[in-house]
């Protein structure tokens, strides 16, 4: 069973083998998590994503996929993107919410990354609302079949980890707390 760990703050501060940014489909950068990966991480990352944008992912990466690069200066031996997608009222897009967690840790488990941290995917410019992004998050953890052993999500303020410790909770799921 993987062992879930709720963080509050920075994931650009992590050390673990993966960590997972909340990206766009251009691959190129961004506000938020994006942003601070990319700064933190230095020009080696960008420069793998515009790779990838010119062999494989020519038309960008897909909603609910997720792709790994280096991850440059971080602590971290790769940085997995993955696409979140927009909170929508008329549509019911939680499914591929769910598959922007199961997709990164499949890329993990190609890569043999046990240790992966993980943002509150689409919770932020994507607008997806928090208490429900962690539902869906947790569940889809604790329910997809995977080599990783840990996974810390790293939380960015208080809120957001009062939704998350609630949404482990509920599910009845052992997890851990580190303080910063
Ligand atoms: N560490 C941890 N969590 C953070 C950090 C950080 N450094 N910064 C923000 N958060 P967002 P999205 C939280 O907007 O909603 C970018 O422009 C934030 O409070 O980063 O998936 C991309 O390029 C929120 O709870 O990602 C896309 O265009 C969560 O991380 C778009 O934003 C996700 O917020 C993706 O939007």
């Amino acid at each position: 069973m993987v062992r879930i760990v709720l963080v509050q703050g920075d994931i650009t501060a992590e050390a673990a083998d993966a960590i997972v940014n909340a990206a766009n489909s251009s691959l190129l950068g961004g506000g938020g998590v994006d942003g601070a990966i990319h700064r933190k991480g230095g020009p080696e990352i960008l420069a793998a994503c515009q790779q990838l944008r010119r062999s494989h992912y020519g038309k960008g990466l897909a909603a609910g996929q997720a792709v790994a690069t280096t991850a440059g200066r971080l602590a971290a031996r790769h940085v997995i993107h993955t696409v979140g997608p927009v909170w929508s009222r008329e549509e019911d897009r939680s499914e591929t919410l769910a598959s922007c967690y199961r997709a990164s840790l499949r890329v993990a488990d190609e890569l043999g990354d046990r240790t992966v941290a993980f943002p509150a995917i689409s919770t932020g410019i994507y607008g997806w609302p928090m208490e429900d992004g962690a539902r869906i998050a947790v569940r889809t953890v604790r329910s997809t079949r995977t080599e990783v052993e840990e996974v810390r999500f790293v939380l960015f303020d208080e809120r957001a980890r009062a939704a998350f410790e609630a949404a482990v909770s509920e599910l009845g799921h052992p997890w851990e707390r580190d303080h910063p």
